[in-house]
């Protein structure tokens, strides 16, 4: 009796064993390094940094510009370049509508960088890696936190419009949908509310929140989470029926710094979009938006750890993929 159960325990023992050596070696497979290219493109880092500085001090959109254009590339299909793909059709992944405000600048930094990088290591680094490094790259330039970039990544192989639909929050969104759309990837609630931090940074049409604006609800056509006068000032920048090319400046009080003004804005109700404004408004959120807004340093690390998640997401490893040899189309 005796026997039979201590054998059954080292068999149990010897199965789970077995099970997490397999596990880790897939988990190893699946896995992104810091140092991936530091046998065949040991300056990566560089010479990616220096054609991203390149293009912003042609334009600070370069700035706001790719850092969304990483959070739309991981967020349909994974970490992978398919938002950078352009087809002859108008029918591939940044042709959707959701990505129809997507600034050229960010797509443009991607592929100056790819040239660069092609040029010292032809073959070797993906273009979903030097978003990523990008990304990081134009967050630093406008004074927010450096961090170290995992790498390994390989190019997707699907690009279209029809498999955006869904995957991206819409700035009407409330807690429950931005939380269960970043569930889907991975990310929890702290993770999104460091993440939208980045809407300290950039422009938006004034066709996304309008509806806060002008026609909230038939009685109250001013969202009453709004401040009055942050409403009277967007009303002035963004009259009625007018030129839809319009774009404003998401943080009204530092709109070229990655700093904690956003969380800031957000407590003194001049979130832009009602998906801002509801980190603060609804309690479950509101405490972390209370501790960012006075925490540098809280958000500046949550930030990084987000991003470190988010360049995590559905990401292609190993032989799957491709490194494509021009980041706007696949290899033939
Ligand atoms: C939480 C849900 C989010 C929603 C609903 C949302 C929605 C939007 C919308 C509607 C715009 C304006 C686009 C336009 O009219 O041109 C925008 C801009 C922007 N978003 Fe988000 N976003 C979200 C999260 C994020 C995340 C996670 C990041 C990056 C980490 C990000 C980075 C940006 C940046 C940098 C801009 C400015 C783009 C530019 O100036 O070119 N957003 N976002
Ligand atoms: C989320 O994490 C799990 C477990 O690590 C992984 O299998 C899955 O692919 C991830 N999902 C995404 C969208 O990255
Ligand atoms: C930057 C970019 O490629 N934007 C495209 C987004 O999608 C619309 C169509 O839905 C295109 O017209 C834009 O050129």
């Amino acid at each position: 009796m005796e026997v039979r159960r201590s054998r059954s325990l080292i068999m149990l023992t010897l199965v789970i064993m077995v099970l997490t050596v397999m596990g880790n070696f897939r988990g190893y497979d699946a896995q992104l390094t810091e140092n991936f290219y530091a046998e065949t493109c040991p300056n990566v880092e560089f010479i990616v940094k220096q054609s991203v500085s390149t293009k912003f001090i042609q334009t600070f959109t370069t700035i706001p510009s790719t850092l969304r254009l990483f959070f739309h590339d991981c967020f349909v299909e994974g970490c992978d370049a398919s938002v950078m793909i352009a087809s002859p059709n108008g029918d591939a992944e940044k042709d959707s509508d959701d990505n129809l405000s997507l600034a050229g600048d960010g797509f443009d930094t991607v592929i100056k960088a790819k040239q660069a990088i092609e040029a010292q290591c032809p073959g070797v680094v993906s273009c979903a890696d030097i978003l990523a490094l990008a990304a990081r790259d134009v967050v630093v330039l406008a004074g927010g936190p450096d961090f170290k970039v995992e790498l390994g990544r390989r190019d997707g192989l699907i690009s279209k419009a029809s498999r955006v639909t869904g995957k991206l929050p819409q700035p009407t969104a409330h807690l429950d949908e931005l939380n269960s759309l970043f569930a889907k990837n991975n990310l929890t609630q702290l993770d999104m509310i460091a993440l939208s931090g980045a809407h300290t940074l950039g422009f938006s049409h004034c066709s996304r929140f309008a509806n806060r604006i002008y026609s909230f609800t038939q009685s109250n056509p001013i969202d009453p989470s709004l401040d009055s006068n942050y409403a009277e000032q967007l009303k002035a920048s963004c009259p009625q029926d007018v030129d839809p090319s319009i774009a404003i400046d998401m943080d009204p009080v530092t709109p070229r710094a990655f700093d904690n003004a956003y969380y800031q804005n957000l407590v003194n109700k001049k979130g832009l979009f009602t998906s801002d404004q509801v980190l603060f408004s609804i309690s479950e959120s509101q405490s972390t938006v209370q501790e960012f807004a006075n925490s540098p340093d809280a958000f500046n690390g949550a930030f990084i750890t987000a991003m470190i998640k988010l360049g995590r997401v559905g990401v292609k490893t190993g032989s799957a993929g491709e490194i494509r040899k021009d980041c706007t189309a696949f290899n033939s």
